[in-house]
C-alpha cells in the first residue's frame, strides 16, 4: 500500500518539472539516476538530452488537440535495449493505429540515432493517461510518464480549484537491475511516488512532498506507471470516496 504520509499545509509552491506538449520533441537517452538512493543507469526521456528524467516529463494537451510527439532515440547503453517505441496508454488511436506504439505490431522499433513522429488526435478524450516504452520490458528501466488531456468544459470543474502539473501523482515500481538481465518477473526493489521512494535498508533519501493550502480544493490525478504491481492508495486523515485499483498491461 502506498500512503501519502501527510499533505503539508503550506503556501502553494509550483514544482519545477516542466510539462511539454501537445507538440514536442521527446529525447530518449541513458543517464544515471537514484530515485530511491540507489544509483543506476536508466532509459529516460526528456525534452532535451540534458533534461532526461524519471518519471518522463508530463505531456499535456487540450481536448481536441492533435499531438505531434517526435521521439528521438539517443540510447547508447548496451546493457539495455537501445531501440525503442512509445505507447500512449489509453488513447483510442481511431484512424491512427500506426501511432499506437507496440513494437513489432504497429511499427518497427526506432533504432538508435533515428526518430519517429507520432501524430494522433485526442478527439473525444480527456483525462489522465500515461505513456511508456512498448518495446519488450524496456519501460521497467524508466521510460514511463504521465499524460493529461484537459477539458476546458470539464463538467466537474466546480468541484476543484487547482488542477495543474503539481497535482499529478505518479505511482511506480523501481528496479536496481537492468530489465534485460533481471530475469522473469523480478521483484521491485522500491515503490516511488512522483519518482521518489526508499528501499529496505537503503539510505534515508527525501520522499516527494505535495504542498497544498488549507481550504483550497485540488484535483489530484493519480496514475500508476507500474511495470508489475497494483496499488491501493490513501492519504492520511482523508477519506477516499473509492479505492482505486489499476491493472497494468
Ligand atoms: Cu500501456
Amino acid at each position: 500500500m502506498l500512503r501519502l504520509a501527510s499533505l503539508l499545509i503550506l503556501p502553494f509552491v509550483p514544482l519545477t518539472w516542466g510539462a511539454i506538449g501537445p507538440i514536442a520533441n521527446l529525447i530518449i537517452g541513458n543517464a544515471a539516476l537514484a530515485p530511491d538512493g540507489f544509483s543506476r543507469i536508466g532509459v529516460l526521456a526528456g525534452p532535451t538530452q540534458n533534461s532526461l528524467a524519471y518519471p518522463a516529463p508530463l505531456i499535456r494537451g487540450i481536448k481536441g488537440n492533435t499531438f505531434f510527439l517526435n521521439v528521438v532515440d539517443q540510447l547508447t547503453d548496451t546493457t539495455m535495449l537501445r531501440s525503442t517505441s512509445i505507447h500512449w496508454h489509453g488513447f483510442f488511436q481511431a484512424g491512427t493505429a500506426w501511432a499506437d506504439g507496440p513494437a513489432g505490431v504497429t511499427q518497427c522499433p526506432i533504432s538508435p540515432g533515428h526518430s519517429f513522429l507520432y501524430k494522433f488526435r485526442a478527439k473525444n478524450q480527456a483525462g489522465t493517461f500515461w505513456y511508456h516504452s512498448h518495446h519488450l520490458s524496456q519501460y521497467c528501466d524508466g521510460l514511463r510518464g504521465a499524460m493529461v488531456v484537459y477539458d476546458p468544459f470539464d463538467p466537474h470543474r466546480f468541484r476543484y480549484d487547482v488542477d495543474n502539473e503539481n497535482t499529478v501523482i505518479t505511482l511506480s515500481d523501481w528496479y536496481h537491475v537492468p530489465a534485460p538481465s533481471a530475469g522473469l518477473v523480478p521483484p521491485p526493489r522500491s515503490q516511488l511516488i512522483n519518482g521518489k521512494g526508499r528501499y529496505p535498508d537503503g539510505p534515508v533519501v527525501p520522499l516527494s512532498v505535495i504542498n497544498v493550502r488549507r481550504g483550497r480544493r485540488y484535483r489530484f490525478r493519480l496514475v500508476s506507471l507500474s511495470c508489475s504491481p497494483n496499488y491501493v492508495f490513501s492519504i492520511d486523515g482523508h477519506t477516499m470516496v473509492s479505492k482505486i485499483r489499476h491493472e497494468p498491461d
